[in-house]
């Protein structure tokens, strides 16, 4: 029965200086709750091969399943710190208070941690203490110290019911701290701005195949379905009237500027086509956009620059660093500081107020969210986050194609329908796709509109389906005449590569 109760006592002291961390996190600064700060050091502690294969196995749940690890692991050795009570009370205290201090310190250590940052370690610390020794204290006076059988019978159930109720309560309140946690920092909205009018504007829009080809991902992907990779767990919320974007490093003139000036500056209007390198064969971790941007070589163009920089190693609020190559950048392409997507503003989980787009190059060499920083520099003197972590530094996006219709693994009826999707080969274009149906030749598909190199093609082939199961296949050639390869390859160190296969039954 103590048993029971003292490990009792310890998870429910873990679970509510956890949410009240998290509480205080929501109205201070979200990222600094004890299970967030914990979990981001997690995250960057971990080795490239277990990343992923987490990315892999979990997707877009990946941060959901590490939080969970994060809070199962910390109950656990909550339980085990209440089991080590029953002698002595202060093993369990001891262990509590070593488990939020090191929350503290992963909260501390955060690249761009604030000194109050350490706040919800601590109050997560006097609240969980508090609440041990209160039921631990609960158990140990009402558990077998009366000789007398009635009275021990009475007072141990009267004892267990304040137990339990006190346990119920504490439950209850973390609930509801937690909870005001999450409402607080989700209530959290980025402020309204006014974008001006580009002074270089993009052509209109053409009509996308999605009118007629049902199943095929629309020509532009709205914001809400944009797919969203990224090392944070919770979305930045950056206030944009302290913003500023600083440019500095092997430079003749380092210079920083508000989003005003920044937005004052000429604006250009792209269509541009982002891929994830974690984007497997057939993956979804691609979306295309119309961006609204200063050109980045504008920006690097009023700093003139001092001795020979090989890299822009660009960095966001929370201190993520990204590094991309400076002949890229100086190539004549479409590289932009981005402060519009789709039409607005960036959203928050897209980067507001500001981010990096390089067209052509996969999203972690070259699309830095919540920018805040621009250095010129070199590789040999600085290395970005996933640089560090042995992943390419020139990772131009491979040429790939993706069946959207049929499903995979669907079952479709017999008769006239159409295989299609999308292709991509950013910076070089699209020059052709081909289909083929089980053993068959590689027959060719009708392209939709051209959107220009940097974007994405949509692309469809009629079909007469007969009854059976089929496999298909998908590949795209460049306008150079390169064709995609056929060797497989993982996302690390410089992307995916292979013919997506798609099983399909018809009947
Ligand atoms: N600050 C910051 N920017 C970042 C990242 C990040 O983890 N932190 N991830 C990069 C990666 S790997 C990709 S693919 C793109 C994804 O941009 P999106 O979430 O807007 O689609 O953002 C890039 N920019
Ligand atoms: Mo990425």
């Amino acid at each position: 029965m103590t048993r029971t109760r003292l490990a009792l006592s310890g998870v429910l002291a873990a679970v509510a200086g956890t949410a009240a961390g998290h509480l205080v996190a929501g109205f201070l600064s979200p990222a600094s709750s004890p299970v967030l700060a914990v979990g981001s050091t997690v995250i960057d502690l971990t080795p490239t091969p277990l990343k992923e294969w987490a990315i892999a196995t979990f997707g877009t749940n990946d941060k959901v399943v590490l939080q969970g690890s994060v809070l199962v692991v910390t109950l656990a050795l909550a339980t085990v710190a209440g089991l080590l009570s029953r002698r002595r009370l202060a093993v369990g205290v001891a262990f509590l208070v070593v488990l939020t201090s090191l929350a503290g310190a992963a909260a501390l250590l955060r690249p761009a941690a604030h000194p109050l940052d350490v706040v919800p370690a601590l109050v997560a610390m006097a609240v969980g203490v508090a609440t041990f020794v209160w039921l631990a204290h609960l158990t140990h006076t009402t558990s077998g110290r009366l000789r007398d059988g009635d009275a021990q019978r009475s007072m141990g159930t009267s004892g267990r019911r304040g137990f339990l109720a006190g346990a119920l309560g504490v439950a209850a309140l973390s609930v509801l701290a937690a909870a005001g946690g999450q409402l607080r920092a989700g209530a959290q909205a980025v402020k309204k701005v006014v974008l001006p009018r580009p002074s270089d504007p993009a052509a209109p829009l053409p009509k996308g195949l999605e009118a007629t080809v049902a199943g095929i991902s629309p020509l532009r992907t709205p914001t809400d379905s944009f797919y969203r990779v990224d090392t944070n767990l919770t979305v930045p919320k950056v206030d944009v009237d302290s913003w500023t974007l600083e440019v500095d490093g092997m430079v003749e003139r380092p210079f920083s500027l508000t989003f005003a000036e920044l937005a004052a500056m000429p604006l250009i209007e792209r269509d541009i086509t982002m891929t994830c390198v974690s984007n497997e064969v057939g993956g979804g971790y691609i979306g295309a956009a119309r961006w609204l941007g200063v050109r980045l070589t504008d920006v690097l163009d009023r700093a003139g620059v001092k001795g020979s920089p090989d890299q822009v190693l660009s960095t966001a609020v929370d201190g993520f660093t990204i590094s991309t190559p400076l002949a890229v950048v100086r190539d004549g392409r479409d590289a932009m500081v981005a402060i519009g997507m789709n039409g607005t503003q960036l959203t928050d989980v897209h980067g507001f107020p500001a981010r990096l787009i390089t067209p052509g190059l996969y999203g972690f060499v070259g699309a830095t969210k919540w920018l805040t920083k621009l250095t010129l520099t070199t590789y040999a003197a600085e290395q970005a986050y996933w640089t560090k972590r042995k992943w390419a530094t020139d990772a131009p996006i491979k040429t790939s194609a993706r069946i959207d219709t049929p499903a995979p693994l669907s079952t479709i009826k017999a008769g006239r329908t159409a295989i299609g999707g999308v292709a991509w080969a950013q910076h070089r274009g699209v020059g052709k796709v081909e289909v083929k149906i089980d053993d068959g030749p590689w027959q060719p598909t009708r392209l939709g509109p051209d959107v220009g190199v940097d974007y994405w093609r949509q692309w469809y082939l009629p079909w007469d389906a007969k009854p059976g199961l089929h496999r298909l296949s998908v590949r795209a050639t460049d306008r150079r005449g390169q064709v995609q390869t056929s060797e497989r390859a993982t996302p690390f160190p410089d992307g995916s590569s292979g013919i997506q296969e798609v099983v399909v039954t018809v009947e």
